[in-house]
């Protein structure tokens, strides 16, 4: 699924941010049909700095609550593989027993740090990383798609260098590219689409481009649209608005309207299908305790 989805130049599609089984849920709801599992979404919604500070463990935990919670498939945001292509390979493996549909890896070096925080974004020796890709590729088999991720622009390296370095990683065995960058239009990415001809298909992360029109991304071919961080960002601006507003004013009365009712809590995650459930399954035991049947005892 998320192959075809990836692996179709043919037509535009789009994976939403989730950090959590929450957003993953809403972003399902909204009709998105892939999830991305951001890593600085989940860093943040775990008060971690997008440096590595979250534990591979603790990112497939959250993973396995965002595939749990869609049933979509998810594009898990690998970084760097946390590590060598040992790290890469075993964190691949328990991705995809916790049923991720694909990961990212990207060549910057452990520990890495958010593409947009700073101007130092050493990256990994092009040999190394695609012995990184290679052992992932052969771990993941057929099961998951790999994305590589050039952080070439984001790291101050020109077009030649991010090219040579997509070409590299196709030849590792990379399933699409992720081509990055941190400018407000999206010239870079596409110069690169133009150059690289759609040797393999390409997603792009519009989040500093913002302003394309993805009609664009059409024309040149992008297969795929990550929305990064949009979910996160919203609740975070959401959050901090009914917190001032209840100390200023000491009350909720005011924000109610403003917020999810707890019905739409209770509708989200099926609260009806528990009690179907528990008729189905303590039907007796429930009617024996409400004194509804009797027990012949
Ligand atoms: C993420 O969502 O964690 C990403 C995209 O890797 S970015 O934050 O733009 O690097
Ligand atoms: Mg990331």
């Amino acid at each position: 699924m998320l192959r075809a989805e990836i692996c179709n130049s043919r037509e535009l599609s789009f994976l939403m941010e989730a950090h959590d089984g929450l957003s993953a849920a809403i972003a399902k709801r909204a009709r998105f049909t892939g999830l991305w599992a951001s890593g600085l979404s989940i860093a943040c919604s775990l008060g971690y700095r997008d440096a590595n500070e979250a534990s591979w463990t603790e990112i497939v935990d959250v993973v396995e609550r965002i595939v749990d919670s869609s049933e979509l498939p998810v594009l898990v945001d690998g970084d760097s593989g946390f590590g060598n292509f040992n790290n890469a390979r075993l964190v691949t493996r328990k991705l995809r027993q916790r049923g991720a549909a694909g990961v990212a890896i990207e060549d910057s070096c452990f520990p890495k740090l958010n593409s947009f925080v700073g101007n130092r974004h050493p990256l990994a020796d092009i040999d190394e990383f695609s012995g990184r890709l290679r052992a992932v590729k052969d771990t993941a088999a057929d099961d998951l798609v790999l994305v590589a991720r050039t952080e070439a622009l984001i790291a101050g390296h020109g077009m030649d260098e991010a090219l040579s370095r997509a070409h590299a990683y196709a030849d590792a065995g990379a399933d699409a590219i992720i081509i990055h960058s941190r400018r407000s239009t999206a010239d870079e990415i596409l110069s690169f689409t133009r150059a690289w001809q759609n040797r393999l298909p390409v997603v792009i992360v519009p989040t500093k481009y913002y302003r394309t029109p993805i009609s664009i991304y059409r024309e040149a071919r992008v297969s795929t649209v990550i929305w990064a961080n949009h979910t996160m960002r919203a609740a975070m601006a959401a959050m901090r608005e009914v917190c001032r507003r209840i100390m200023a004013e000491e009350s909720t009365a005011g924000i109610e309207p403003n917020i999810a009712t707890l019905e739409e809590v209770f509708e989200l995650f099926e609260y009806d299908e528990l009690a179907r459930a528990e008729a189905e399954y303590c039907g007796p035991m429930l009617n024996r305790k409400q004194g509804l049947v009797e027990t012949g005892s």
